[in-house]
């Protein structure tokens, strides 16, 4: 695939609000907070949409959801509770086509979405 903003993230060649990072997932700010917390949970090996996943990425996907419910707990958000979100393309409004988990938190959510 080719190389997105995220990769750049990942290899500090571009700045990020990094909030959380173990040996396959970096957690950083996203750059337009939809929510009071919005950080996007990425892995460091770049799948660009989920529909590009496959069988052999089962754990990594496991590990990227796991990020951000470890980091919502961290923070003291697992009693509110948050929101978890991947977009995927056009349709799901994906515009960084590395595949990445929006975790959204520290307000009401409402559904459905727009
Ligand atoms: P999506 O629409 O699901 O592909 O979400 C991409 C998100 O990435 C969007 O909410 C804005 C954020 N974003 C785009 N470029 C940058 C960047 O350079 N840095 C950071 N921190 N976030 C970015």
């Amino acid at each position: 695939m080719t190389d997105t903003i995220f990769s750049k993230i990942v290899r500090r060649e571009i700045p990020a609000d990094v909030v959380y990072e173990d040996t396959e997932v970096l957690g950083f700010r996203d750059l337009n907070p939809q929510a009071p917390v919005h950080v996007l949970f990425i892995p460091k090996r770049p799948i660009a949409t989920l529909d590009d996943a496959i069988p052999d990425d089962a754990e990594l996907l496991g590990k990227l959801l796991l990020a951000a419910a470890a980091y919502a707990r961290a923070e003291g958000f697992e009693k509110d509770g948050y929101r978890t979100v991947i977009n995927t393309r056009d349709h799901g409004g994906q515009t960084v086509f590395h595949i990445h988990v929006h975790l959204l938190a520290g307000r009401q959510m409402h559904w459905p979405p727009g």
